[in-house]
């Protein structure tokens, strides 16, 4: 399979840790082996088999539990102590679909089945309960139409509605009590308010009630309308309000996947708004916070209201940008600012968590197992079908394997600067709906994938696309 085919449609805060220092080429970063052509299948089905032997692990120490700690064997809960969700099944459950791994998916389904349950009385974040479990839901119900998956996502939308219903703005809380709809936490983010149209779209789609879209887009709406006369938004906003309570605008976290979903809301569902108001302020981040350092282009990130300069950091989830660019149809920067990634891919071999793009010294010097280069690649090879994002992702996959293979599973790094690397102690829910699904794709010619029209979300779930 080639990527020669035109305009696909895919979609796919720098932690201050204040480590400034001048970053020191690794010996990770030495030149790896690359698969020549003619090798992809045989790099897929290493992928496939690695997400096999990870799966039993995970199987084995941690079933049911949100995520596996791989170094010691041990378990713990991402959303709230004491309250699994199984988050890495439902994130898995696409990912082994499309591999045809079919019987870990229905060991994955069956427990779902059986144990999955949103009567909690805690409050849960709406923003990572939304991209993850519901979007995982979603998505393998887009893969095997089992009734009861519609009926749990349909569940846990109507539990996550209150941030939005109870917000006098329209923009969300952060966090909702899945039993009892109590609210908190109205300090929050772009990303937080606007990553919720694709996934609250697809249940309002699915379902027939309107209320999860139109929830969605009004959270949008009330931001952009606030946009500042550059055409820039600031990251912080008040839910209570809807007044921003800061004036930095960044492409990173926590602003990020709010233009991816404004792309994406266009691309799923056809809405001219969306559109729009993507247009309108990616050329304001093009116009003032685009910039060419050292030959490399990368986002400053500015004052939204004067365009001064604010930081030259730059977070790696900032590199998902890359693919989005090129999607929403600039794919010279798409493709200029993954070149600008690249050479930090080229540098320490793993990314790590945040830089200094004047400099590229490594100022978080962790990797929490990130997947936004790779998902970067693979949009510009369904954009473009240029082999070199096959070269790159096959890259990421090697480093990966070598740095983060641990005994039961694959983990985060803690400092991807020191030789050997520091490791950390857990495999975060995305590595198994994202990177790996990623890999598998650009790398081989899945049966299961439809590479012309289909839909992945920001945290790799798929909405569209599935060949039954
Ligand atoms: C994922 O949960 C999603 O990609 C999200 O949009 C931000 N980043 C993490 C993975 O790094």
């Amino acid at each position: 399979m080639r990527a020669d085919l035109s305009r696909r449609g895919f979609i796919g805060l720098l932690g201050a840790a204040g480590l400034t220092g001048v970053a020191a080429p690794n010996a990770l970063a030495q030149p790896l082996a690359e698969p020549g052509h003619g090798h992809w299948r045989r790099l897929a089905n290493e992928v496939r088999n690695e997400t096999k032997w990870a799966w039993k692990q995970y199987v084995a120490k941690a079933f049911g539990h949100d995520q596996i700690k791989p170094v010691s064997g041990g378990y713990e809960e991402f959303f709230v102590p004491g309250h699994p969700v199984g988050l890495t099944v439902v994130e898995a459950l696409d990912t082994l679909w499309l591999m045809e791994l079919d019987a870990e998916f229905e060991q994955g389904l069956a427990w779902v089945n059986k144990h999955l349950s949103f009567d909690i009385d805690a409050p849960f974040q709406v923003f990572e309960t939304n991209i993850r479990m519901l979007g995982g839901l979603l998505s393998a119900y887009h893969c095997v139409p089992d009734p009861r998956l519609l009926e749990l996502a349909n569940d846990l939308g109507t539990r996550l509605l209150p941030a939005f219903t109870k917000s006098p703005s329209g923009v969300p809380y952060r966090y909702a009590n899945l039993r009892t709809g109590a609210v908190s936490r109205p300090e929050t983010n772009l990303a937080e308010t606007g990553t919720y149209i694709t996934e609250f779209g697809t249940l309002s789609k699915l379902t027939g009630d309107k209320r999860f879209y139109d929830a969605a887009k009004r959270a949008f709406q009330v931001t952009f309308d606030k946009r500042s006369p550059l055409d820039l938004l600031p990251f912080a906003v008040h839910a209570e309000t809807g007044e921003f309570t800061n004036r930095t605008a960044t492409v990173g976290p926590p602003a990020d996947s709010y233009y991816e979903y404004l792309f994406d809301g266009w691309k799923l569902f056809g809405d001219k708004d969306l559109r729009s108001w993507y247009d309108t302020l990616i050329a304001g981040i093009l116009e003032h916070q685009a910039e060419t350092v050292g030959g490399h282009m990368w986002f400053k990130q500015v004052d939204a209201f004067t365009g001064a300069l604010v930081s030259r950091e730059q977070s790696e989830l900032a590199s998902f940008f890359s693919g989005l660019l090129a999607e929403g149809g600039d794919v010279k920067s798409g493709r200029a600012y993954h070149d600008s990634w690249n050479v930090v891919q080229d540098r320490y071999g793993v990314l790590p968590e945040g830089i200094a793009y004047d400099t590229l010294a490594a100022i978080s010097k962790g990797n929490q197992l990130r997947p936004e280069f790779a998902d970067g690649a693979f949009s510009l090879w369904l954009e473009t079908g240029d082999e070199l994002y096959r070269h790159r992702n096959a890259t990421h996959f090697r480093h990966m394997v070598r740095t983060s293979k641990v005994r039961y599973g694959y983990t985060i790094l803690d400092d991807v600067t020191t030789n050997p690397v520091k490791r950390g102690d857990f495999c975060p829910g995305y590595w198994w709906s994202e990177q790996l699904k990623y890999y598998y794709l650009i790398f081989g010619n899945a049966r299961r994938f439809d590479y012309r029209d289909h839909y992945l979300s920001t945290e790799g779930n798929l909405f569209k696309g599935a060949i039954r």
